[in-house]
């Protein structure tokens, strides 16, 4: 599964369509007759479902015991999973994204814009990523918030080390007593509790639905601020009588908010690193609106902050 390799042998212009009749494969310029004797090479049903299904369990087996699990694919948790897998092959990365389409809220700028605006200093990162953008002086614009993401994804997918699954929400916290802290409720946590999102959506009006999961001594919640799935692992964390309350998301203010996540992106409870809007639910942040440095750089430091924690 991990030996997928770009396929080279081919492009759509030296594309051997049909043998001709010397022997020779002529490619797809050359043949004069190419869509009237067009055809695929042959499969079978059972072949597509194995080629998915085989890969699919293997991963399910591979990432039941993960270095970190990412929890929430947007801008945050993407330029975490980036920053981790770049920095160390070694460490087996899952990230798990409640929605079909991960990105969350980073496929358009604001409202429905197109241009992303990422406050510098995180024109490094899309230097990094090699995202173009315009330099407006402060800050800079890159065309389109579909290429920032689009390419960070493309990216993320392609390390070894990294599985991605979509449509699977966290539901719940694996915990483990932690005897290093001076409250004995005190917990440390061990892995997320997983299921299907469509199966999690609907626990209310059907039963008997357990959950799967994952074991991992570091999770690093980027979920978003509330909503529906939103900020889901530090509600639990006060609902776990683990944090004492949330102190809800503040109004918008572009100049305080950035800041304040990243300077605040840390390990909240032992084993858990929050980066992200979730954070604002934690501390009572303000919300940022349609500004997006802070939450690369939020990634790059939830990453820091894992590696400290991982080399512990
Ligand atoms: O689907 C969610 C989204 O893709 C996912 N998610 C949430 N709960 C989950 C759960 N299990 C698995 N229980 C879950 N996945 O987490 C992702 C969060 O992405 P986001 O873009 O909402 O959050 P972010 O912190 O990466 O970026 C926030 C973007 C915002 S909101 C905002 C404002 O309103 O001021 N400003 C910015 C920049």
């Amino acid at each position: 599964v991990s030996g997928f390799t770009m396929p080279v042998k081919k492009t759509l212009n030296n594309l051997a369509v049909k043998p001709a009749v010397n022997g020779q494969a002529k490619t797809l310029a050359e043949m004069e007759d190419k869509w009237e004797s067009f055809t695929f090479s042959p499969i079978r049903e059972s072949q597509v479902s194995r080629a998915m299904t085989r890969r699919y369990f293997t991963d399910l087996d591979n990432y039941a015991e993960s270095d970190i699990v990412i929890v929430g694919a947007g801008s945050c948790g993407l330029s975490t999973a980036y920053e981790l897998a770049k920095k160390r092959p070694d460490l087996k990365i899952a990230i798990v994204e409640a929605g079909v389409a991960p990105g969350g809220g980073a496929w358009l700028g604001g409202q429905l814009f197109s241009a992303m605006v990422m406050r510098k200093p995180a024109d490094a990162f899309l230097n990094d990523l090699g995202v173009p953008y315009e330099d407006e002086g402060d800050f800079v614009v890159v065309k389109h918030a579909a290429l920032f993401t689009s390419t960070l994804l493309s990216k993320v997918l392609s390390f070894p080390n990294i599985k991605l699954f979509n449509a699977t929400a966290v539901e719940d916290l694996i915990t483990r007593p932690n005897p290093t802290a001076s409250d004995p409720n005190a917990v440390r946590i061990a892995g997320v509790v997983t299921n299907w999102t469509l199966v999690s959506m609907h626990h209310d009006d059907q039963s008997c639905m357990d959950p799967n999961t994952i074991n991992a001594p570091l999770v690093i919640s980027t979920t978003g601020h509330d909503g529906p799935f939103g900020a889901f692992c530090v509600k639990r964390l006060v609902s776990m009588q683990q944090l004492e309350k949330l102190g809800g998301m503040r109004g918008l203010d572009m100049r305080t908010a950035e800041d304040a996540i990243v300077k605040r992106t840390r390990e909240v409870v032992k084993g858990l690193i929050v980066g992200g809007m979730e954070l604002s639910e934690v501390d009572g942040a303000n919300r940022m609106g349609p500004t997006f440095g802070a939450m690369a750089l939020s990634g790059v430091k939830a990453a820091e902050e894992a590696l400290k924690v991982i080399d512990e």
